[in-house]
């Protein structure tokens, strides 16, 4: 099947699960959390991250409940750290997947609760898969290592990182590998590697994975820096231009924009040469690849 098609349908089959979670509250309190927490997991986005657990889980098993948790679990942590990047006393951003971020909508005070919510719900969820699945150390030892990239060694210091030196003048290449890794990198690693253990897959081939969804990881945040100078906002659904008005330090702040192209496709040339070392058909992920790429949102 032609890839964009198979993209398109993957996404929509996160789409109608996603709208499955948070549908029962219990009072109106309940309620209202519940509402912020679908208006941002119902507002569009790629649904990159479930697409690479799920893809990750192919190579080595089906894709049943245990693998589709997984990759829900990992759309709620991203969608978590999306509502708290946008909030004022982080990027302070109005727009995100083309609507107002949930704090515009629903106040600063719930967008934090909302992402709290959805943190913990995503652990909550692959814990309870863990107690009623047929492979519950190989679903727990998934769930240590998304929390582990999602965590105080992953996103969230490379978050902490992100902003502390946003107010240094000397910023260079290394600090910024460091962020990339770690904000943008971690969960997309994780995403790899826990749809890969979730189905079984041998130490060396998690290994194989953790090394190219560090390599794509970095490669994803070089692409969103240049879409914020050569993006179509209407498209991206956000303005472009809001590293350069903030004075943010990127890779092309700091080196010629056709040499960030230039490392970008090295990292995704790399990446799919891992890939084919697990002996494995990866043609879609190979394909998911190429596409990131070129990606206009
Ligand atoms: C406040 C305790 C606390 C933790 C927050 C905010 C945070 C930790 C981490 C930020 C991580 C972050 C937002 C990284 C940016 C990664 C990135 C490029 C996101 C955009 O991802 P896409 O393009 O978005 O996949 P869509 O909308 O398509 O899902």
């Amino acid at each position: 099947m032609e890839f964009k098609l198979k993209m398109k349908e993957s996404k929509e089959l996160i789409d109608q699960r996603l709208k499955t979670l948070f549908n029962s509250p219990d009072n109106k309190y309940h309620k209202s959390l519940y509402d912020s927490m679908k208006y941002s997991l119902e507002c569009g986005g790629k649904r990159l991250r479930p697409i690479l657990c799920i893809e990750s889980a192919k190579l080595f098993g089906d894709v049943d409940e245990v693998v589709m948790n997984t990759a829900l679990g990992l759309e709620m942590i991203h969608t978590y750290s999306l509502i708290h990047d946008d909030l004022p006393s982080m990027d302070n951003d109005d727009l995100r997947r083309g609507k107002p971020t949930n704090h515009k909508v629903y106040g600063e005070d719930m967008a934090i609760l909302s992402g709290d919510g959805l943190l913990n719900s995503s652990y909550e969820l692959l814990m309870k898969t863990a107690l009623v699945s047929d492979r519950p150390l190989q679903v727990i030892e998934a769930a240590s290592h998304i929390s582990m990239r999602a965590g105080v060694d992953g996103m969230i210091v490379g978050q902490v990182a992100d902003i502390l030196t946003d107010r240094e003048d000397d910023i260079n290449l290394e600090t910024l590998d460091y962020i990339n890794l770690n904000k943008t990198g971690a969960l997309i690693e994780a995403s790899l590697v826990a749809g890969a253990l979730v189905n079984g897959a041998s130490d060396n081939d998690v290994e194989i994975l953790s090394q190219v969804g560090f390599n794509l990881g970095i490669c994803f945040q070089l692409i969103d820096d240049l879409l914020d100078i050569e993006g179509d906002e209407s498209k991206l659904g956000k303005p472009i231009g809001s590293d350069a008005k903030n004075n943010k330090k990127t890779y092309p702040s700091l080196i010629e924009i056709e040499e960030v192209k230039k490392l970008a496709y090295k990292l995704t040339e790399s990446s799919k040469a891992l890939l084919l070392s697990l002996g494995k058909d990866t043609t879609f992920l190979s394909d998911l690849f190429d596409y990131l790429l070129v990606r206009e949102s």
